[in-house]
């Protein structure tokens, strides 16, 4: 798969780091399909006071996933996002992937990395394996918002002090992707209509519900885009269940 993150030559490092590591896996999934979109959500390019800004988004389907959805924006001269979401086909009983990278002049502000649970007693399996993983002594770790709930007692949130700890950052969101394939490698879907694919389904419903309770994503793309725009971008393209 060639991408069009390929061209922008701006990005930070660690930005097109991810990039790479998510399109890896993306392409190791079984059955991966690219995801028709509206054009003009898929990549958005302008520009506000002569400060350049795009969205590039790239989402696909898989055996079992429902989204698979990588997005990379540079908005105006100080901001870059990474944002990346697989959500599942709720009938493979594996958690959400997710992993928010924001840059605020060159430096990382905020890096999160999680595999978030979608129902309410989790495996042993899912603990065992999530309990395995060595979260390294990183020096700043950062605060969850009270939306936060939604992420596992694993979640890593930290603002990274130097590339020492990015580049464990990397590794880590490398290990997090490499669980999520043994559980999808070791699972057989439940029917469509079980109990236990409708819970899941629920908490997807609730991941997104809760994500869009972040007003600082909220108040980035009102200032770029303006309320309407911003609205329906968060409701359609990065949270729609
Ligand atoms: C924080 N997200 C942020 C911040 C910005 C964005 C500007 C504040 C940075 C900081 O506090 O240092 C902006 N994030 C965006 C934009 C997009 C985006 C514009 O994805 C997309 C266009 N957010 C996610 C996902 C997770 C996530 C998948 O989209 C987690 C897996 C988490 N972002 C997340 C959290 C915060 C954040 C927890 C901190 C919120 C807070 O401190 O209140």
């Amino acid at each position: 798969m060639k991408s069009a993150f390929s061209i922008q030559n701006k990005l930070h490092p660690l930005l097109l780091d991810v990039v790479s590591l998510v399109q890896n896996r993306i392409n190791s999934f079984e059955d991966v399909k690219v995801l028709s979109l509206d054009p003009q959500l898929k990549q958005i390019y302008g520009s506000l006071n002569n400060e350049d800004l795009f969205i590039i988004n790239e989402f696909y389907q898989a055996k079992g996933f429902r989204k698979l959805h990588l997005e990379v924006a540079s908005l105006g001269n100080t901001l870059q996002v990474l944002h990346s979401v697989f959500f599942p086909d709720p009938c493979f009983d594996i958690p959400i992937f997710g992993v928010d990278l924001v840059v605020i002049s060159d430096k990382i502000s905020a890096a999160i990395v999680d595999l978030s649970p979608v129902t309410k007693n989790t495996s042993e399996a899912f603990n065992s394996n999530m309990s395995s993983i060595v979260i390294p002594k990183f020096k700043e770790f950062r605060d969850l918002p009270t939306w936060g709930n939604i992420f596992s007692p694993y979640v890593c949130f930290i603002c990274p002090v130097d590339n020492s700890e990015e580049i464990l950052f990397l590794k880590l969101i490398e290990e997090y992707l490499s669980i999520l394939s043994t559980f999808l490698n070791n699972i057989k879907p439940d029917h469509f209509e079980s109990f236990n694919t409708k819970e899941r389904f629920d908490f997807q419903k609730l991941y997104c519900l809760n994500q869009k309770q972040n007003d600082k994503t909220r108040s980035v793309l009102t200032k770029f885009f303006g309320s309407s725009w911003a609205n329906r971008y968060i409701d359609d393209i990065l949270f729609d269940c």
